[in-house]
C-alpha cells in the first residue's frame, strides 16, 4: 500500500450499483474495502468481479472476523475464522479485517489463514462511531490478562501487557506481538491515531471521515489532522461521500486532490 493511499469504502447493496462505481471510481482510488453489506446479496463471488475492476489494487474485505479458532496439533487451524478468509481470499480479496475481542488464539489463526491465502489481516484496536471507547477505551484489568495469556501459552505475557491502561493498548501490544499486518484506526479521532503511531509502525487503514466526523472540521482540515497523526504507511478510507455523490468519479477525484493538499501541507509542517 502506497503512502497516505485513498480507499473507497463500497458499501451499496446492489451489486450493480456497487460494481459501477467500482469503475468509475476506479482511476482515482489506491484501494477498495467491500464489507458484508454489499457482499451479502451476491455472496463471496463478487469479489472476483471487484478484482477485474481494480486491477491489481487492494482489496480489503471488511468481515471484521471475530469467531472461534480450532488449533489442531500439527499448527494447522480448522476453525470458522479459517473457513471465513480462505473463501475471501480465494475468491480475490488481498486484506481482511479482524476483531480482536475473541482472543489470542482466534487472532492468531485469522492471521494464520490470511498468510496462508497470501493475504494480510489488519486488527481494529478502536473504532469511530459514538460510544465505540465502551470496551475499546476500558481500563486493562493486567492481572487477569497476564494470566489469561500465561494459560494460554504465551511467553514473556507480563511484557506484552506492561504499557498498557487500556483494552485498546493491549490489542495494539498483542498485535505488534503476533506480527498482524496493520491496524484500523478511527481517522476522526487524531489523538487516539496518533496513540497508535507511537506504539507501531505497521500500516494503519482509518475510516471516519465525512459525517462521521464530530468536531465540525471541513474535509480538508480532517484529512490534515489525519496525516499529521498516522504519518506515512497509512490509508483513507472513504465511503459515502463517493458512493452517494451522483458523479463518483468526480467526488473520488475531488477527495484525492483535498487529500492530497493535506498531506503535501503535513509533510511541510514536519520538517
Ligand atoms: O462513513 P463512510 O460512509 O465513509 O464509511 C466508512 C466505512 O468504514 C463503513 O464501511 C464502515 O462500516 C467502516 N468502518 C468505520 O466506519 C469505522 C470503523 O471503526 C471500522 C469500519
Amino acid at each position: 500500500m502506497i503512502d497516505y493511499a485513498l480507499v473507497l469504502a463500497n458499501d451499496l447493496t446492489d451489486p450493480d450499483a456497487m460494481l459501477r462505481v467500482c469503475r468509475l471510481a476506479a482511476p482515482h482510488i489506491d484501494g477498495v474495502k467491500i464489507g458484508i453489506t454489499s457482499s451479502m446479496v451476491p455472496g463471496a463471488a463478487i469479489f472476483r468481479r471487484v478484482r477485474e475492476l481494480m486491477e491489481d489494487k487492494p482489496i480489503l474485505a471488511d468481515f471484521k472476523v471475530g469467531d472461534i479458532s480450532f488449533p489442531a496439533q500439527d499448527g494447522t487451524f480448522g476453525g470458522t475464522n479459517a473457513r471465513i478468509i480462505e473463501t475471501l481470499m480465494h475468491w480475490g480479496a488481498d486484506y481482511v479485517t479482524v476483531h480482536a475481542f475473541p482472543g489470542w488464539s482466534s487472532m492468531q489463526e485469522a492471521l494464520w489463514a490470511a498468510h496462508r491465502a497470501g493475504g494480510k489481516a489488519l486488527v481494529l484496536p478502536f473504532m469511530t462511531h459514538p460510544g465505540a471507547d465502551l470496551f475499546f477505551g476500558m481500563p486493562l484489568n493486567k492481572r487477569h490478562t497476564i494470566d489469561s495469556l500465561e494459560r494460554t501459552g504465551i511467553p514473556k505475557a507480563a511484557e506484552v501487557v506492561s504499557d498498557c491502561s487500556t483494552v485498546s493498548e493491549l490489542i495494539l501490544a498483542l498485535g505488534e506481538r503476533m506480527g498482524v499486518d496493520g491496524f484500523i484506526g478511527p481517522g476522526n479521532q487524531p489523538e487516539i491515531l496518533q496513540a497508535y503511531r507511537s506504539r507501531t509502525s505497521k500500516e494503519i487503514w482509518s475510516p471516519g471521515f465525512g459525517r462521521q466526523d464530530r468536531r465540525g472540521r471541513d474535509l480538508s482540515e480532517q484529512f490534515r489532522h489525519w496525516a499529521r497523526s498516522v504519518g506515512p504507511r497509512s490509508a483513507a478510507i472513504v465511503g459515502s461521500i463517493i458512493y452517494n455523490d451522483p458523479s463518483p468519479a468526480e467526488a473520488a477525484h475531488g477527495i484525492r486532490r483535498i487529500l492530497q493538499q493535506a498531506t503535501d501541507s503535513a509533510a511541510i509542517s514536519e520538517r
